[in-house]
């Protein structure tokens, strides 16, 4: 989508600081950081939320993804992975992500 902020990321249209890639999905870190580490996953091809997901291999590769970045970033001591989806679920960009969050205590429940 020619006015998604992470669509434009994935093109290189906006610059990010690059964590991860594969074929399906683009991961960069958070220009907000609410942690430590703080690193968004995005498929490259555009969903506005989970809802929208269609393609296993998309799929796949996002839980590829995590677990690759949880190894190679030494995430050990723990982290969370947060889908914020539509308004209730506090979602500002409608470009499915996913928050890769570690590096300090997170309370639960969140606010
Ligand atoms: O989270 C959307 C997240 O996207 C929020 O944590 C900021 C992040 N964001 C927005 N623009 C950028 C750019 N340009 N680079 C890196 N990170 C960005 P949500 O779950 O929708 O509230």
């Amino acid at each position: 989508m020619s006015d998604c902020i992470f669509c434009k990321i994935v093109g290189g249209d906006i610059p990010s600081a690059k964590v991860y890639e594969d074929d399906y999905v683009y991961a960069f870190n958070d220009i907000d950081p609410q942690a430590p580490v703080h690193i968004v996953l995005v498929p490259k091809k555009h969903y506005d939320n989970i809802k929208d997901l269609d393609d296993d291999r998309i799929k796949i590769s996002i839980f590829n993804a995590i677990q690759k970045i949880a190894l190679d970033q030494k995430l050990d001591a723990g982290f969370r992975v947060v889908c914020n989806t539509g308004e209730q679920g506090g979602q500002t960009v409608e470009h499915l992500h996913f928050h890769i969050l570690s590096g300090r205590n997170l309370q639960w429940p969140p606010g």
